[in-house]
C-alpha cells in the first residue's frame, strides 16, 4: 500500500522531470532521476527551513556560529530521507517509477569540502545542532573543487580534482543580495552567500550553512578596462575569482601559501559582516554583538576573526578599542585540533602586511597590550613574554595564529581529555598558567544518524527491536543492550547483522576492485589520512611479518587487512606509505601460499560515502597513533560504535573509548604519550628495538631486497632509511608490543562468541560518543545557547 507521502513524492519527482530537469522519461538518465528526489525532497523540506529562519528572526535568539575552513558534509540526500522520516516512502516512490532508491542515492556527488577529521567534525556538529534545534549558522567557503580524487594505480596515489558542482547542486540555494566585500591587499573580492539547509532529527529545525563563493567586484580593474585593456581587466577578474576554487588538501602542515591566507580572511570576513548584518536587522546594537553570537573557531583557521572583528568595530562602527576588545573577546571561543609542530599555523609578518596591513597593526596593538599585562606578573623574564607573544620572532618574523585565538578567545578547548591536558602541559603551558579558566576539554563525538541509522541499517533495525528507537537522539539507551549481553540467540542475530556488513563491504571490492575476500575473515580495517604519526607503516610491518609466519607454515586465522586514505599530493613519505602497502597488496594476494588466509585491500578514494560501508564491516579498528600524537580522532568511535573492537594505543579519544568499553574489550598496546616523551630525551634511537627483535628485522629486509617492488631495491629506501635511523613516531618502540597484542586478537578472534560479546559490549557503551553529547556540552558551557523549538504550521 503506497502512503501518502510516497504518492506525494512521486508526483513530485514526475513534475521536477518535466519542469526541472526538462525530460521525458525515455531521456533520463539516473543523475536526472537522483535530482528529481532530491529536489522533491528539497521542497519537502523547505518549510521547515523557512520557518527555523522566521523563528530566529522573531524571537531575537543567542546563536552560535560555527567558523570552519572546512565541512566534510558528505551526500545529502539519504540524511535527508532519514531526518524528515521520508526513507520508506522514498522507497516506495522510486519502485513506484521502477527505480531503485539506492541508486538514485549513489548517484550523489558527495561534497567533500574537508581534509578529514576536522572538517568530518564541523559536518557531524552542524547536524547535532540542529537536532538539539540550537540557533546556529555554519560558515565556511563554498570551494569549487573539494578534496582531490584518489586513484591508485601499481605506482600509488595519483590525484584528479573533484569538480563537484559539475551536474549543480540541488541542496543550495543562492543568496546574492548576502553579500560583501574583503579588502585583500590593493584588490577586493565580494563573497556571495550560498545556504544549504542542514535538518535536525525528529524536529522542525533546519538550520543553514552558509558557504562563501568569491566573485570580482562588477567595477573591478575599471582602469585598465577604460584603458582598453579589456583582457587583462578580465583575467584580473578570474584572479579574484581563484579565491574559493580548490580546498587545499594538506592535513596537519602548514604551507604558509599567500592563497590560503586570502582564503582565511575572505570567509572570516564575509562572516563577520553576515553576523553584523543580521544584529541590525534585528534592531539590536552593535555593542550586543557578543549578546546575540556565540562564534567557534574550529581550529586557526579561523583565527584572522579576532583581528577583523576589532577592525570592524572600530574602523566600520567607531567603537573604541576598550569596548571593541571586550566584545571580542566575550564573542569567540577557540577549539584547538593538534599539537604537530609541524601543523602550527604561522604566517611571516611581510606576506600579512602586505594582504592584510590593518590587521597586522591591530595584532601588534593586541600583542603590545598583552605583554604589557604579562609582563606585570613576570617582570623582568623575557624568556616567558618571547614565548607568549604573538609574534614569533627570528630570521623572519612571524604571527602565530593560535596565540592571537587564545588571547582573543574566552574559552579554548581541546577535542579529547589527553589532547586538553597535553595542550595545557606543552603548547599552550604558559599561557594556560595566565588563564587557567580558560582551558578546557570537550571531547568529540560523531552523529549516530549518519554513522549508525544511515550507514548501518541492518544494525539499526535491530536496535529498535531491542531497545527502541530512542538512541537515535539519546545515544546512551545503547546501554540496554545489557540485558542481551548473554542472550546466545540475540548474539546470534547480533553476528548475522555484522555478517550483512562484511559481505556488503566484500561485494563492493569484487564488483569494483576485482578483489575477493573472504566475508568470514577477520577485516581488520586503518582507514584516515595517511600520515606518519598514525603509523600505517607500523601496520604494514606486522602484515610483512604474518606473511613470512603463514609462509613459513604456521595457522594463523584468516585475515583481510583494509586501508583507505588520501595522502597530502606533496607528502613523499605518505605516498611511500601508500606505495608500500599497495606493493604488499599485490605480493600477498597473489601467493597461492597464503591459502586465503591473508588479503590486503587498498580501497581508492576513501570518502564519507565509503565510509558508511567500511564501518559496519570492521572486525578490528586500528588506531596506533603514537602516544601524544592523535588529538581526538573520530573514525575509532565510528567503528566501535558500529561493533568494531579496538586495537589501540593509549591516545586520543582511544582512552575514553577504552574507559567506556572497559580494558577486556580493547587491545592495549604501546608506549603512552608520557613514555613517549622520555624515550625522547633519552636520547631515542630505533637501532637497539630493531636488534632485539629478529622479527622486525626480517620483515626490513624483505621489504628493502625489493620483494614488494618489483625487484627495485631503490623505491623504499626513504621509508626504510626514516625507520631506522630516526623513528620520529617511534614505529620500532612499538612494534613488538602491537605483535603481542595482534596475537591476542587472533585468540580472541578465534572463540567466536567470546568476539560477538566484546562486540556487542563496544556498541553498548559507546553512547558518550554522540556528538549530541559534544554540542550540548559546548552549548551549555561555552556559547550559554539555549534550545529554540521551531512550531510549523501546517
Ligand atoms: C593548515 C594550514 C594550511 C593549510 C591547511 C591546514 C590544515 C588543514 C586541515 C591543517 C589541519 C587540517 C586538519 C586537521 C585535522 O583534521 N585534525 C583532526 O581533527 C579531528 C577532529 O577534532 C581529530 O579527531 C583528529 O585527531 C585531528 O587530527
Amino acid at each position: 500500500m503506497a502512503s501518502a507521502d510516497s504518492q506525494a513524492l512521486k508526483e513530485s519527482m514526475q513534475g521536477h522531470l518535466f519542469f526541472s530537469q526538462a525530460k521525458s522519461s525515455s531521456l533520463a538518465t539516473s543523475h536526472d532521476h537522483y535530482r528529481c528526489l532530491a529536489l522533491a525532497v528539497r521542497d519537502r523540506l523547505l518549510k521547515n527551513w523557512v520557518d527555523t529562519a522566521d523563528t530566529y528572526t522573531r524571537e531575537h535568539v543567542r546563536t552560535a556560529t560555527y567558523l570552519s575552513a572546512e565541512y566534510l558534509l558528505g551526500p545529502h540526500l539519504e540524511n535527508n530521507l532519514v531526518n524528515l522520516g521520508l526513507v520508506e516512502a522514498a522507497r516506495e516512490a522510486c519502485a513506484s517509477l521502477g527505480l531503485s532508491l539506492e541508486e538514485l542515492i549513489a548517484e550523489e556527488p558527495e561534497p567533500g569540502l574537508g581534509n578529514g577529521g576536522l572538517g568530518r567534525l564541523a559536518a557531524c556538529f552542524q547536524e547535532s545542532m540542529a537536532t538539539l534545534e540550537l540557533p546556529a549558522i555554519g560558515y565556511g567557503i563554498r570551494y569549487e573543487f573539494g578534496i582531490f580524487r584518489q586513484q591508485i594505480t601499481p605506482h600509488g596515489q595519483v590525484e584528479s580534482t573533484d569538480p563537484w558542482l559539475a551536474h549543480g547542486n540541488p541542496w543550495e540555494v543562492i543568496r546574492p543580495e548576502w553579500s560583501y566585500p574583503v579588502q585583500i591587499g590593493e584588490h577586493t573580492v565580494i563573497g556571495v552567500a550560498y545556504d544549504t539547509p542542514i535538518l535536525g532529527y525528529g524536529v522542525n529545525t533546519a538550520n543553514t550553512l552558509r558557504l562563501w563563493s568569491a566573485v570580482a567586484p562588477e567595477a573591478f580593474d575599471f582602469a585598465s578596462f577604460n584603458a582598453g585593456d579589456y583582457t587583462r581587466a578580465v583575467l584580473r577578474k578570474m584572479q579574484a575569482e581563484t579565491l574559493s576554487k580548490v580546498l587545499y588538501p594538506n592535513d596537519e602542515l602548514d604551507q604558509g601559501k599567500r592563497l590560503r591566507l586570502s582564503q582565511q580572511i575572505f570567509f572570516v570576513s564575509c562572516s563577520l559582516q553576515d553576523m553584523f548584518r543580521i544584529l541590525r536587522g534585528q534592531g539590536l546594537e552593535v555593542t550586543d554583538f557578543h549578546r546575540k553570537f556565540a562564534l567557534q573557531l574550529n581550529d586557526t583557521h579561523p583565527a584572522i576573526a579576532v583581528a577583523e572583528l576589532m577592525r570592524l568595530l572600530m574602523d566600520e562602527y567607531g567603537i573604541d578599542w576598550d569596548t571593541a576588545w571586550s566584545i571580542t573577546t566575550a564573542s569567540i571561543s577557540y577549539t584547538n585540533h593538534t599539537l604537530l609542530p609541524e601543523a602550527l599555523e604561522t604566517w611571516g609578518v611581510e606576506l600579512f602586511e602586505q594582504l592584510l596591513p590593518r590587521q597586522l597593526e591591530i595584532i601588534y596593538e593586541i600583542n603590545t597590550r598583552f605583554l604589557r599585562m604579562a609582563r606585570i606578573r613576570y617582570p623582568g623574564d623575557s624568556q616567558i613574554l618571547q614565548r607568549i607573544s604573538l609574534i614569533e620572532e627570528g630570521p623572519q618574523r612571524r604571527v602565530r595564529m593560535a596565540h592571537l585565538a587564545v588571547v582573543g578567545s574566552h574559552h579554548v578547548n581541546g577535542v579529547a581529555e589527553l589532547h586538553s591536558t597535553l595542550l595545557k602541559q606543552n603548547l599552550f603551558a604558559d599561557l594556560a598558567r595566565i588563564w587557567p579558566e580558560r582551558f578546557t576539554n570537550v571531547t568529540n563525538g560523531v552523529t549516530p544518524r549518519r554513522w549508525l541509522a544511515v550507514a548501518n541499517p541492518p544494525l539499526a533495525a535491530l536496535l529498535d527491536e531491542a531497545i527502541g528507537d530512542r538512541w537515535r537522539t539519546h545515544l546512551e539507551e545503547l546501554q540496554g543492550l545489557a540485558a542481551f549481553a548473554d542472550d546466545s540467540a540475540f548474539l546470534e542475530r547480533w553476528q548475522a547483522v555484522r555478517d550483512l556488513g562484511k559481505q556488503r563491504l566484500a561485494q563492493y571490492m569484487r564488483r569494483e576492485l576485482g578483489v575477493l575476500v573472504d566475508h568470514t575473515s577477520l577485516f581488520d580495517v586503518q582507514v584516515k589520512r595517511i600520515h606518519e604519526y598514525k603509523r600505517q607503516h607500523l601496520a604494514a610491518l606486522q602484515i610483512v611479518e604474518r606473511y613470512l609466519r603463514i609462509r613459513a607454515g604456521e595457522d594463523l586465522p584468516p585475515r583481510t587487512f583494509v586501508f583507505g586514505g588520501k595522502a597530502a599530493p606533496g607528502y613523499a613519505l605518505a605516498k611511500l606509505i601508500i606505495r608500500l602497502l599497495v606493493g604488499i597488496a599485490d605480493v600477498v594476494n597473489m601467493d597461492p601460499a597464503m591459502d586465503g588466509r591473508l588479503k590486503v585491500v587498498f580501497l581508492p578514494n576513501f570518502s564519507v560515502s565509503l565510509g558508511q560501508l567500511v564501518y559496519p564491516a570492521v572486525d578490528l579498528s586500528e588506531q596506533i597513533s603514537t602516544a601524544g600524537k592523535e588529538a581526538s580522532g573520530t573514525g575509532n568511535m565510528k567503528m566501535a560504535l558500529n561493533g568494531a573492537v579496538t586495537i589501540g594505543t593509549l591516545d586520543g579519544a582511544n582512552i575514553e573509548i577504552r574507559d567506556c568499553v572497559g580494558a577486556e574489550n580493547f587491545f592495549l598496546f604501546g608506549h603512552t604519550a608520557e613514555q613517549i616523551e622520555q624515550l625522547g630525551h633519552s636520547g631515542y634511537h630505533p637501532m637497539p628495538w630493531i636488534e632485539q627483535d629478529p622479527a622486525v628485522r626480517q620483515a626490513l629486509e624483505l621489504i628493502g631486497s625489493g620483494y614488494f617492488s618489483e625487484g627495485d631495491r631503490e623505491l623504499f629506501h626513504p621509508l626504510l632509511a626514516s625507520l631506522t635511523s630516526h623513528d620520529p613516531f617511534r614505529v620500532m618502540a612499538d612494534v613488538a608490543d602491537y605483535r603481542r597484542a595482534q596475537n591476542a586478537v587472533d585468540e580472541a578472534w578465534l572463540d567466536r562468541g567470546r568476539w560477538a560479546r566484546m562486540s556487542l559490549h563496544n556498541t553498548m557503551r559507546c553512547g558518550f560518543f554522540s556528538s549530541d553529547r559534544s554540542i550540548a556540552d559546548y552549548a551549555e558551557r561555552i556559547w550559554k545557547v539555549g534550545r529554540v523549538p521551531v512550531q510549523t504550521s501546517a
